[in-house]
């Protein structure tokens, strides 16, 4: 998979040499491409951004150095117009990604993301981008982040992690996609040794050795955590995703 990314903040992107996403990297198993939107500026300042026409607060990003990022990237890629790659627009105003949405992205061979600041980049470049790429703006959910880095960063681990041939071990990818169909319950809480710290006893089923009863009890913490934390995620779940036990529960 080939990521580009185009940003005023390149320093950011650093912290992918770092962990799984470095190591896929040196694997090339994924190729990324960083570049500074202030290379596509002419003038002293480098400015990439300018008042909003008809008002208001805060700053819109200019339109040219993103068309210029834009087609430096289609042309550095090679790309051909019948195979336009992903585009992401991290944006509050996008659509929110979730982890279904992780697992189609891992698939794509280029995914491009445009960085830009909250308030936006001019509207007409992503009317120009959809005629090069899949435009999909997306939003990590209901708060506002100053620009799309840290967001992109995210949608960067949780997409790369599902890239065929990243994981080790991909049954523990089959039981998360299991997660994402339709009985999508928080994890149960986890313990290691000690089996007792500062006083606390792991639960004393997790060390009796009887793997059904361990299973039930996970379950079962599955479904208290997820009631009390997330009860949205209960309101969803299908019938046919509880067990006998758990609708006895
Ligand atoms: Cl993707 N971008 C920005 N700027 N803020 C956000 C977001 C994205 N997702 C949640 N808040």
């Amino acid at each position: 998979m080939r990521i580009d990314i185009i940003t005023i903040f390149p320093e950011f992107f650093e912290a992918l040499d770092i962990s799984l996403i470095g190591k896929a990297k040196q694997r090339g198993l994924i190729d990324v491409h960083i570049h500074d939107l202030r290379a596509y500026t002419y003038d002293r300042h480098r400015t990439v951004d300018d008042t909003p026409y008809g008002g208001g607060a805060g700053m819109v990003m200019k339109p040219e150095p993103w068309g210029e990022a834009l087609t430096h990237v289609l042309n550095d890629a090679g790309v051909e117009a019948d195979n336009p790659p992903l585009l992401l627009v991290p944006s509050p105003a996008g659509q929110v990604f979730g982890q279904p949405t992780a697992h189609a992205w891992a698939e794509e061979p280029h995914i491009v993301f445009a960085c830009g600041r909250y308030e936006g980049i001019d509207e007409r470049v992503i009317e120009w981008a959809r005629e090069r790429f899949r435009v999909v703006p997306f939003s990590l959910g209901d708060y506002v982040l100053n620009g799309g880095e840290v967001a992109s960063m995210a949608v960067i681990e949780a997409v790369v992690r599902l890239v065929p041939g990243m994981v080790g071990n991909p049954e523990s990818l089959i039981e998360e996609s299991h997660s994402v169909a339709g009985d999508a319950l928080l994890e149960y809480p986890v313990y290691t040794k000690p089996a007792v710290w500062e006083g606390r006893e792991a639960p004393a089923v997790l060390l009796s050795g009887d793997h059904a009863k361990v299973a039930r009890a996970r379950r079962d913490w599955q479904l208290e955590r997820t009631s009390e934390r997330r009860p949205d995620l209960i309101e969803k779940l299908t019938t046919d995703a509880l067990d006998k036990q758990d609708k006895a529960t």
